[in-house]
């Protein structure tokens, strides 16, 4: 493996351009990002220092059985992370990624996060929902601001604020008048199959893979660097941290995605 920028704190110009061939010459890319792609949003991580799961338990708080066992904390919880990433904004990341996905064929983007940065950068940048598509994400693991029927399991928007008062004031389905949960991937749950089908078929063709901010620990999603890493995808790294990746990558660019990624795809 040839590791140009691994050293710790340190990005190369020699790493850039390393990064910026890879993925100039790949006809199809694949980009997989986590958590750390929206950190400097103010989105706070999952693991490492600061993270979700250091405050909150995922089986008290983000699983079908904490679910059926209180809705009404679940939700609150729930309540509280759509206020706090709602208020934030897309990044330099996510808008460089956007921009570029815009203007250039054979990119697919995948994500686990549920933040919906990505979908915003997309529309930001291409001016209009329609000319946005084609640089929003295949989403993994749902999103943190849209609801799934717990009875009929149709999908839709969230709307409006939530009242957790009680088991009645939580969001109920226009459609049957089940109950309505995060529509989220919790833990023991299956992804989305036809995200789970798009995000390995392009990895299974790609020449480049992007990989940002995640710590690659969460599974079936983060097969997807070994899925491209075994079809001969140059795999290339923005983190500034350590992840489940490091044996794969043939470029490593250990810093902020915020500062890197426009360096790399601008
Ligand atoms: C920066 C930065 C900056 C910081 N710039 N970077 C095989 C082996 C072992 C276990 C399993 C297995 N297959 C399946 C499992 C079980 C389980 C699993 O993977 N467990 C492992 C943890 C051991 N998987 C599942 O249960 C999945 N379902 C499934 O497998 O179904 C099939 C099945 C069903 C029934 C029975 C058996 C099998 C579902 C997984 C759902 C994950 N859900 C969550 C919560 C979403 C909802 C919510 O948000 O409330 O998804 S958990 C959480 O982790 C979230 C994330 O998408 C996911 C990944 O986290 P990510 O993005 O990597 O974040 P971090 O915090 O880990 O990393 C952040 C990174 O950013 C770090 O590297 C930092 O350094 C970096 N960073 N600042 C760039 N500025
Ligand atoms: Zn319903």
């Amino acid at each position: 493996m040839s590791d140009p920028g691994g050293a710790a704190g340190t990005v190369s110009a020699e790493a850039i351009a390393a990064a910026r061939a890879a993925l100039a010459r790949a006809l199809r890319v694949v980009v997989f990002t986590g958590a750390g792609v929206s950190a400097e949003s103010g989105v706070p991580t999952f693991r490492g220092a600061g993270g979700l799961w250091k405050t909150f338990k995922p089986e008290d708080l983000a699983s079908p059985v904490a679910f059926g066992r209180d809705p009404r904390l679940v939700w609150e919880w729930y309540g509280w992370r759509r206020e706090m990433v709602g208020r934030c904004r897309p990044n330099a990341a996510h808008l460089a990624l956007a921009r570029w996905m815009l203007g250039r064929a054979g990119v697919t983007l995948v994500s686990q996060n549920v933040d919906d940065l990505h979908e915003r950068a997309a529309r930001e940048a291409a001016g209009g929902v329609e000319a946005a598509r084609r640089a929003e994400p295949v989403r993994l693991h749902g999103s943190l601001f849209h609801d799934r029927c717990t009875r009929c399991a149709c999908r839709s928007e969230a709307r409006g604020a939530l009242d957790t008062t009680g088991i009645a004031t939580l969001p109920h389905c226009p459609e049957c008048g089940g109950l309505l949960r995060p529509d989220v991937v919790w833990f023991g749950e299956m992804l989305p199959a036809r995200s789970v089908e798009a995000a390995f078929a392009a990895a299974g063709e790609a020449e480049a893979c992007l990989v940002i901010g995640t710590t690659g620990a969460v599974y079936p999603a983060a097969g997807v660097v070994h899925t491209a890493k075994s079809a001969g995808a140059q795999v290339v790294i923005v983190d500034p941290g350590r992840t489940e990746y490091e044996d794969l990558a043939d470029v490593r660019l250990v810093g902020p995605a915020g500062e890197i990624v426009p360096r790399i795809v601008g």
